[in-house]
């Protein structure tokens, strides 16, 4: 199998979780038009017409795009070691904690990436102040519903962490860097606990790593080409 992604982006890093997790080995492939790339997208809209990452390609071609279904895919594919909890309620938190991000979470986090790819003078402090508000908005919805027990839902490794912790760095440490916005999980003791004790998860680890070294990357090329332009 094939997975089209970057390590930068959150989505990818939700699918390579559970990669790990389950031991399943895929060719890592870095789509054309993406990043690095002076290409343009027309290659890999071939393989993914909504032009997105990740995409999983099996051995026979087919291909799927969107992380969520990639995620539940693997796990109906590759059941052992299960990463979506047996018990109904338990399987609704992870599902209801996954959403949380994708709906909330980085749709209030898109305006920041927008304006990062900008340069300062367009930085309007009314609008970084405004997304700020919108993200910790939505990161309390994941106060109210995250588990207290070191993982996202009880005591074990499930989907939910791989849609969370990526977010996180991105929530938690690049945009207060980026920004001087004040950290979000100052004022959100149960997702500070949560962020803390996930991060000496083996497996998350790793994929917080790749996510924080693809987003140095990531910014370094976006300076190479900036420079390039001028
Ligand atoms: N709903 C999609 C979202 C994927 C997504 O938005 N990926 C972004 C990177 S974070 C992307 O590929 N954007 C297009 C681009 O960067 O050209 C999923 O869960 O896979």
């Amino acid at each position: 199998m094939k997975l089209f992604q970057t390590y930068d982006s959150p989505f990818p890093s939700r699918v390579r979780l559970l990669l790990y997790a389950k031991g399943i080995e895929v060719e890592i492939i870095h789509p054309p038009g993406f990043g690095a790339s002076e290409e343009t997208k027309a290659e890999y809209l071939k393989v993914n017409p909504i032009g997105r990452v990740p995409t999983l390609v099996l051995d026979d071609g087919r291909a799927l795009p969107e992380s969520e279904v990639i995620c539940e895919y693997l796990e109906d594919a590759y059941p052992e070691p299960a990463l979506r909890p047996a018990d109904p309620w338990a399987r609704a938190q992870m599902r209801l904690l996954a959403r949380i991000c994708d709906f909330y979470v980085v749709m209030a986090m898109v305006p920041l990436f927008t304006l990062a790819g900008r340069s300062r003078r367009h930085w309007e402090p009314a609008v970084v102040e405004a997304a700020a508000g919108k993200l910790a908005e939505a990161l309390a919805y994941l106060e109210t519903f995250i588990g207290t027990e070191g993982y996202a839902v009880g005591q074990g490794l499930t989907q939910a962490d791989g849609a969370i912790a990526p977010q996180l760095v991105l929530a938690s440490e690049w945009i207060p860097s980026v920004f001087g916005t004040p950290d979000p999980l100052f004022a959100l003791p149960r997702l500070a606990a949560y962020w803390k004790a996930i991060q000496t998860d083996p497996i998350v680890a790793r994929i917080l790593d790749e996510t924080r070294q693809g987003i140095v990357v990531q910014q370094q090329t976006a300076r190479d080409r900036a420079a390039k332009a001028v």
